[in-house]
């Protein structure tokens, strides 16, 4: 049995391909108003290539007394240690944690809120987007790696995302995914928020895009994750090409008024360069824009 929490993008997409492929699924929702307006719903909507296929997945609330032997955490990275601390008390000895969230700092978080859990993290290329309350648009192809820097042995239900279609692999080097990925999106996505430009706009900010990601890669190399720090300007470059008709994540975020998830992104990049004593000017100044602009909107700046 998969317990998914979270019925956002992630979550949806991840409850409904794993739910046709006849895996139990049962989803925890956040309160009783929202297992609610699930059950007023019907279901899970997935639309997929244009056609939109619902499934009626179970669903309970957090204080369900069933006990948990594996969790999808499918909220996002400022969610994800309170969530599962309201789970503890369910989870069984030994349990898996499946950790979907972007960025770095969210899976100690959890980490510590779930000691006797094995946590997995989760580094996606996915795309899903909400259209309306529990429906979701699978918008991008992608691919998902999965990994646990403390017990290199692949778990034996990896055989249930082969079953659902869920492209993915086993990572024994999670770690430097999530680096690489967050290097990615600190080079990226704050600027196209500064900017206000989809990611082909920074195309015109080349001088301050190679300063981020120079600083990005003395960072990676002095945190001991020089493999994801090789050719990292290259890949900038060719993710802002490949990606250039798309806004980012975070500039998603701000112009629809949601909070972000700085504080696991150019946040945890700022504290870490902190503790390892490095000085990285352009990085700093990024991060205090940044946060002065989701002042100026009255969005949280953690
Ligand atoms: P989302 O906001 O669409 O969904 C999160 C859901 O979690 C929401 O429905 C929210 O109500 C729910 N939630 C939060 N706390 C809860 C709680 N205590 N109990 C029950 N439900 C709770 O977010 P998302 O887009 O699915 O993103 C999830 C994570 O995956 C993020 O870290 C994001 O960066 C990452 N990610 C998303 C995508 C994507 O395409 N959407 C791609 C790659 C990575
Ligand atoms: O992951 C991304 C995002 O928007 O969050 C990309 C497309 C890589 C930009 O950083």
């Amino acid at each position: 049995m998969w317990h998914i929490l979270g019925a956002g993008s992630l979550g949806t997409l991840w409850a409904t391909r794993l739910a046709r492929a006849g895996v139990p699924v049962q989803l925890i929702l956040r309160d009783q108003q929202r297992l609610f307006s699930y059950q007023q719903a019907g279901g899970l909507t997935l639309i997929e290539n244009g056609q939109a296929q619902r499934y009626a997945i179970a669903a309970h609330t957090a204080d369900h007394a069933q006990p948990i032997q594996r969790l999808l955490l499918a909220c996002k990275a400022y969610d994800a240690a309170a969530a599962v601390a309201q789970l503890a008390p369910r989870l069984t000895r030994g349990a898996d944690i499946v950790l979907l969230q972007n960025g770095l700092g969210s899976q100690d978080e959890v980490a510590r809120a779930a000691p006797l859990a094995r946590c997995i993290f989760a580094s996606s290329t996915e795309g899903a987007f909400r259209q309306a309350d529990f429906e979701v648009v699978f918008a991008g192809r992608g691919h998902t790696w999965l990994g646990d820097p403390l017990d290199l042995q692949p778990p034996a239900w990896l055989a249930d995302l082969r079953a659902a279609g869920i492209a993915h692999e086993w990572s024994l080097d999670i770690l430097n995914r999530l680096w690489r990925k967050l290097a990615l999106n600190c080079a990226i996505n704050p600027l196209t928020v500064l900017h206000d430009c989809r990611n082909g706009g920074l195309s015109e900010h080349p001088v301050q895009v190679a300063s981020l990601s120079g600083e990005l890669v003395e960072l990676l190399q002095r945190c001991g994750h020089s493999a994801a720090a090789a050719n990292l300007h290259d890949e900038v470059m060719r993710v802002i090409l490949a990606t250039a008709a798309n806004y980012s994540s975070m500039h998603q975020d701000v112009s629809q008024g949601r909070r972000t998830e700085i504080a696991y992104l150019l946040g945890y990049a700022c504290n870490a360069a902190q503790r390892q004593h490095l000085q990285l000017p352009h990085i700093n100044a990024l991060h205090d824009q940044l946060q002065a602009h989701l002042d100026a909107r009255g969005l949280p700046r953690h």
